[in-house]
């Protein structure tokens, strides 16, 4: 691999990156854009009082959860090893939960793990590329906020190892994981972040495709990662809302603000298509994991609810998706679009993106500068149980 492009402002003067407050009157509110709320599909991403948002989406999952806490599990499992493989059976079946207490075939549970580690590990390593701009934010009031997101993606991180843990794995061994190579994170975060537009992209583009891609998780087979993700996802709504306003206010600037918005959507398009994986005709995973409804739409079917949902919210920024074959196709009712380019894909999740090393390199380093704090931790842990026995 070449030189690795570092997260800096490559060429943009901090001057450029200043905010305009000269916005058009009336225009903040995005919804009021639009002659009717259901013309705009930021409704439909954030919620409103018109039709079912994703937020909705997620309401119903969470009223599904507690229905399926306090269900009658009458019918259990007898012991033997048929009985407990018809009962979990039952249980997906049935669209109930399964929860830590009940016996799950190995192939499941290792599948879980899995993915919930690399998620998990995803939204800890995502916190570099934007953590980059906390100290280059243009506005205390952007800082502040950047803070909070930044923060958010560190407690998704904690409540996704917790869930992960639950399967019998320890943090510690996921961590260890991450860091000799075993596990992945996602694609998307090893890309740079080269302006302060990109963090508007983050926030619109990759954001936005991990709630879509999210939201379905949170009705997921498995208790544990179904409410981790009801929590991640209501947090995640109000960061994609933050980046579509980032971006909003850059395409409403001067001219260089916005050929700095649409740069950015230019470079973050592609990776955000491909962080919902391979096609599905080359995922290994989606079969099995869907018969499990552990994912309940497959990687093609989510990438096009992600293109769809963009379109008409790229027209309230005013910018264009880098896509000169994007158009709509009456016939599925879907828009037609570009793939991204899955050899990259595969290039950056095997480690050869253009920032994998450094980000790699970053995580290493935090991780030997916190074992003090690991070493402390433990050693007055150790001192109050002495105390207590
Ligand atoms: N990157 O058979 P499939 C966020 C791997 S969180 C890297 O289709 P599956 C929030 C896949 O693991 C973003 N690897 O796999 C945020 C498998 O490899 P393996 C993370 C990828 O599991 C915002 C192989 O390719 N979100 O953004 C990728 O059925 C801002 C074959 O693929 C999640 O993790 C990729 N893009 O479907 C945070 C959501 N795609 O394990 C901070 C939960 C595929 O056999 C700042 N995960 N691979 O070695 C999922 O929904 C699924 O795991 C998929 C992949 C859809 C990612």
């Amino acid at each position: 691999m070449g030189s690795v492009p570092r997260d800096e402002p490559s060429g943009v003067s901090l001057s450029r990156v200043a905010e305009t407050d000269q916005r058009p009157p009336g225009r903040e509110v995005l919804h009021m854009l639009a002659p009717q709320a259901s013309d705009c599909n930021t409704c439909v991403v954030y919620g409103d009082d018109v039709g079912q948002s994703l937020l909705d989406q997620v309401e119903d999952a969470e009223r599904e959860l507690r229905a399926a806490a306090e269900a009658d599990r009458a019918g259990g499992p007898d012991g033997s090893d048929a009985d407990l493989q018809r009962y979990f059976d039952e249980v997906i079946a049935a669209d109930q939960k399964i929860e830590p207490r009940d016996w799950i075939p190995e192939a499941y549970r290792k599948g879980l793990v899995r993915q919930i580690a690399q998620h998990a590990h995803s939204e800890i390593i995502g916190m570099q590329p934007e953590g980059n701009w906390i100290s280059r934010a243009p506005s205390l009031k952007r800082k502040a906020i950047l803070l909070a997101k930044v923060q958010d993606e560190a407690g998704h991180g904690l409540y996704l190892y917790a869930a992960a843990e639950t399967l019998g794995v320890a943090r510690e061994e996921l961590v260890q994981m991450l860091l000799d190579g075993r596990q992945k994170y996602s694609s998307i975060f090893n890309y740079p972040t080269l302006t302060w537009a990109d963090i508007g992209a983050i926030g619109w583009l990759v954001d936005g495709a991990a709630i879509v891609n999210q939201v379905p998780l949170c009705r997921c087979s498995y208790g544990p990662y179904a409410r981790a993700m009801i929590r991640i996802c209501k947090e995640e709504s109000f960061h994609q809302r933050q980046g579509f306003e980032i971006l909003y206010t850059l395409a409403n600037g001067t001219g260089a603000q916005r050929r700095m918005a649409q740069d950015a959507v230019d470079r973050w398009w592609y990776p955000s298509l491909a962080m919902f994986g391979p096609p599905d005709t080359a995922s290994t995973h989606s079969e099995q994991s869907m018969a499990w409804k552990i994912k309940r739409f497959s990687n093609d079917d989510l990438r096009q609810r992600f293109v769809d949902m963009c379109v008409q919210q790229a027209s309230v920024l005013g910018l264009a998706i880098p896509d000169p074959d994007l158009r709509w196709n009456a016939e599925r009712g879907s828009y037609d679009f570009t793939d991204p380019d899955y050899d990259e894909l595969f290039r950056v999740i095997k480690g050869n993106g253009p920032c994998n090393r450094q980000r790699m390199a970053y995580r290493h380093r935090a991780y030997d500068d916190g074992a003090w704090v690991r070493e402390a931790a433990a050693a007055h842990a150790a001192k109050r149980r002495a105390e207590a026995a």
